[in-house]
């Protein structure tokens, strides 16, 4: 089989998705997400300028060749735009094998490990009260997981609580908008949040919290070990992980489970908060980290250190990538849980896709290949709008970790 044709669908159904669609010369295609939130056009210039007019030809399956080929062939090595063009490619080629050899994707993974994955969604609310409301929601429409976010007195504007009532959705059309963010304000709130909502929803519910990067390691520690006595499933993302042995320091001090990664795109970015057993979780996304090929090679290292994965799972990430992620997550031995950020129904439409949830879980369906298609008719009906995540600056003005 050969490659004869690869070209991108930009379309913006509720929010900007960037998708891959490879041709070849059996009639059948494969798709690939490569949608980087707030910088959707430079993956998309990068794929159509520098990558697809090399893969006219190739046997869509040498996935570990056409990897190789784009990652070291480049010379220029990682970051988000190289690793989501790569991802792009590498989920379209599964998908394609997949489809060529009639089966789903998973079979080619390990087949599966599990009945289905499990799956955290997202509850938040302007105060304590409605963010327990919105846990109980979740709760009674079947998930066993459910991350919690709270507004925060004296706190213009937090992560994770939309504003007006809408579904939470963390870009924004129109240029990026600035809100005021209090470190001081958010630890002597936390601990307080988390007491209240395991009173309301007991022991069993697998409670979860997401920092954003916005600590530092010793208020990190400090947060992690104030959570203990309502035993989270994870405290996400407690500070930013580019200085990866900060994490130590948090360890040292909190039995609080910790998972990083979102924002990673290579294993090299957790090459050590793996070997050192820093980390729980690791949640570097398909989509983000090169594609199945190098998101298996990833959940592979860490199963050596005892550390699962926690695939990040936002509105920002296409059906098709949540599907590659289920995929490979009911596969691998070492899967931890699945986020998932439901679509918008008019995403939904957009990318029809097999993938269902089902009392807690999901399963990424039968079809052969990854199970996800776009109809592009309809797509072309929302072109792309330019969005940006929001800023965060400490209320003296200086810029902080969003
Ligand atoms: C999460 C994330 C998202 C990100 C978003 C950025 O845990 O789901 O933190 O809400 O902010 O994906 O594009
Ligand atoms: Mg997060």
């Amino acid at each position: 089989m050969k490659i004869t044709a690869a070209r991108l669908i930009v379309c913006s159904p509720d929010r900007n998705f960037v998708t891959l669609k490879i041709e070849t010369d059996s009639g059948l295609y494969g798709l690939g997400d490569a949608t980087l939130n707030g910088r959707e056009l430079a993956v998309a210039s990068y794929l159509t300028e520098h990558v697809l007019p090399c893969l006219i030809g190739r046997d869509p399956f040498d996935t570990e060749d056409v990897w190789q080929y784009l990652y070291r062939g480049a010379y220029w090595r990682r970051g988000p735009v190289t690793m989501t063009a790569i991802a792009a490619v590498d989920v379209a080629l599964w998908d394609i094998k997949g489809k060529a050899l009639n089966t789903p994707v998973y079979n080619l993974l390990g087949g599966k490990s599990r009945g289905g994955v499990m799956v955290y969604t997202h509850a938040n609310g302007r105060d304590i009260a409605e963010a327990i409301d919105s846990v109980q929601q979740h709760i009674s429409e079947g998930y066993l997981a459910v991350r919690a976010q709270c507004g925060v007195p004296g706190v213009e504007s937090s992560y994770g609580v939309p504003k007006g009532g809408k579904p939470y959705e963390p870009a924004e059309r129109g240029l990026p908008s600035e809100s005021l963010w209090s470190t001081e304000k958010y630890l002597n709130f936390v601990p307080s949040l988390f007491e209240q909502v395991r009173m309301a929803v007991g022991k069993d519910v697998h409670l979860l919290h997401d920092v954003h990067h916005r600590l530092t390691p010793i208020e990190a520690a400090r947060l992690g070990k104030s959570l203990e006595p309502y035993h989270l499933f994870w405290m996400e993302d407690p500070c930013p992980a580019e200085l990866q042995e900060g994490f130590e320091l948090i360890r040292r001090h909190t039995t609080t489970p910790i998972a990083t990664g979102e924002v990673f795109n290579s294993v090299w970015d957790a090459h050590d908060l793996i070997r050192r057993q820093w980390i729980d979780y690791i949640r570097m996304t398909i989509v983000h980290g090169g594609g199945i090929t190098h998101a298996k090679k990833t959940a592979d290292f860490a199963a050596l250190y005892q550390v699962k994965t926690g695939f990040h799972g936002a509105t920002d990430l296409s059906p098709v990538t949540m599907a590659a992620a289920l995929h490979l997550g009911i596969a691998i031995h070492n899967f931890g849980i699945q986020e998932h950020m439901a679509h918008s129904a008019l995403t939904d439409e957009v990318f029809p896709h097999q993938y269902r949830f089902d009392g807690g879980y999901m399963h990424p369906g039968d079809a052969p290949g990854l199970g996800v298609d776009i109809d592009e008719a309809l797509a072309a009906k929302f072109p792309y709008q330019r969005a940006y995540l929001p800023i965060a600056r400490k209320l003296d003005g200086t810029l902080t970790d969003w």
